[in-house]
C-alpha cells in the first residue's frame, strides 16, 4: 500500500532574482485563489505551512557581481534552513515561488541532508550560466551551475554543510533557450537534455522514465524543479521569460503524474508564475491545478 508523505509547503514570496517584478506574489496569489482548500480538499497531508521572510537574515560574506545578489542570498539561506529542518522532520519539501534563484536555497538544503542527490530540471531554460557568462545579471539564470559546484558562488555558502549535485544525476526537460556557455557546460559535462522534440518523438511517459532512471542512478533520491516557463506561453503567458514552442498543458500534467508516483522524489519546487504578466489568471489557474495534481499523486 502506498501512503502519502507529510508536506511541508514553504512559500518564497520572492522575485529579486528575475528581471522583472511579479514572481514574488505568486505565493499569496495562488492561495488566495485556492490551492490550498483544492489540497485539502484533495486529501493532500499538509504537515507544515511556512511563509518565508528574509529580513533578519545575514548575508553570507560572500561578494557576487549579480542584480540584487544580497537578497538573493539573503533569501537563500532562509530557504535552505527550512528546507534542510523540513528533511530532518522527515517531510516532503514543496517550495513555492518565487523565481528560479530559490533553487539555490532548496538545494542546499537538501545537498545537506542527501549527499546523494538527482535533479530533474523541466525548464525552458538551462539556468546554468555563471557569474561570469550571464548575460543579464539576474541570479535566475545560475542555480544549476552553482549547483554543480561551477560558479564562485557555492550552496555551502548558503548553508555550512551544502554539497554539490553530480552533473551525471542531472537531467532537462523542455530546454529550449540556451546561452552559448550553458551549451558548452551540458557538453563539457555530459548532462542530460530532453528538448521538446524528443516529447514529442518517445511521448513523455517514456522520457520521464529515462529521467527518473538517469537522475536517480545511485543517488538518494531525487528533487523535481518545475518553472512554468517550460510550458508554451499561449497555455502560460503569465511568467517573465516566456519561450516560444514550449511542452503543452497536457505534457506537463503528464510529467508531473508520473514523477509524483515515483517514491524516488524526494522534493520539488514550483517557481516563475508571475500573476502580473497573466492573462485572466490563466497561468495562476493552470499552476494551481498542476500542483495539486502533483501534490495528490505522491507516494512514499
Ligand atoms: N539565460 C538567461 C539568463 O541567464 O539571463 C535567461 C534565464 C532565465 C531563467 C529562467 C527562470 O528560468
Ligand atoms: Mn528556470
Ligand atoms: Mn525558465
Ligand atoms: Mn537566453
Amino acid at each position: 500500500m502506498t501512503r502519502k508523505p507529510r508536506i511541508s509547503l514553504i512559500s518564497a514570496p520572492f522575485g529579486l532574482g528575475a528581471g522583472r517584478a511579479g514572481s514574488e506574489q505568486a505565493p499569496d496569489y495562488l492561495i488566495q485563489l485556492g490551492l490550498t482548500s483544492r489540497l485539502l480538499q484533495l486529501g493532500c497531508n499538509i504537515d507544515e505551512m511556512r511563509k518565508l521572510d528574509r529580513s533578519g537574515m545575514a548575508a553570507p560574506s560572500i561578494q557576487v557581481p549579480m542584480n540584487h545578489a544580497v537578497e538573493v542570498l539573503k533569501m537563500g539561506v532562509a530557504l535552505a534552513e527550512a528546507v534542510e529542518t523540513a528533511v530532518t522532520a522527515g517531510r516532503f519539501p514543496f517550495v513555492l515561488g518565487g523565481d528560479h534563484s530559490l533553487a539555490m536555497g532548496t538545494l542546499a538544503g537538501l545537498t545537506a541532508r542527501h549527499r546523494k542527490l538527482g535533479v530533474i530540471w523541466i525548464d525552458a531554460h538551462a539556468d546554468m550560466n555563471t557569474e561570469s557568462t550571464s548575460p543579464s545579471g539576474n541570479m535566475h539564470g545560475i542555480p544549476l551551475a552553482v549547483a554543480l559546484g561551477r560558479a564562485q558562488l557555492s550552496l555551502s555558502h548558503l548553508l555550512p554543510g551544502a554539497g554539490t549535485v553530480a552533473p551525471g544525476n542531472i537531467v532537462l526537460i523542455g530546454a529550449r533557450d540556451l546561452d552559448p556557455p550553458e551549451e558548452a557546460l551540458i557538453w563539457a559535462e555530459g548532462i542530460t537534455c530532453y528538448g521538446v522534440a524528443d516529447i514529442r518523438r518517445q511521448g513523455m511517459a517514456s522520457i520521464v522514465a529515462q529521467a527518473l532512471n538517469q537522475a536517480g542512478l545511485g543517488m538518494d533520491g531525487i528533487h523535481l524543479s518545475f518553472d512554468i516557463d517550460s510550458i508554451d506561453p499561449s497555455e502560460a503567458p503569465g511568467t517573465g521569460t516566456p519561450v516560444q514552442r514550449g511542452l503543452t498543458a497536457d505534457e506537463a500534467r503528464e510529467a508531473l503524474r508520473l514523477l509524483a508516483s515515483s517514491a524516488a522524489l524526494c522534493s520539488a519546487e514550483f517557481v516563475e508564475v508571475n500573476p502580473l504578466l497573466d492573462r485572466n489568471d490563466q497561468t495562476s489557474k493552470l499552476a494551481i491545478e498542476l500542483i495539486a495534481l502533483f501534490l495528490s499523486n505522491l507516494a512514499i
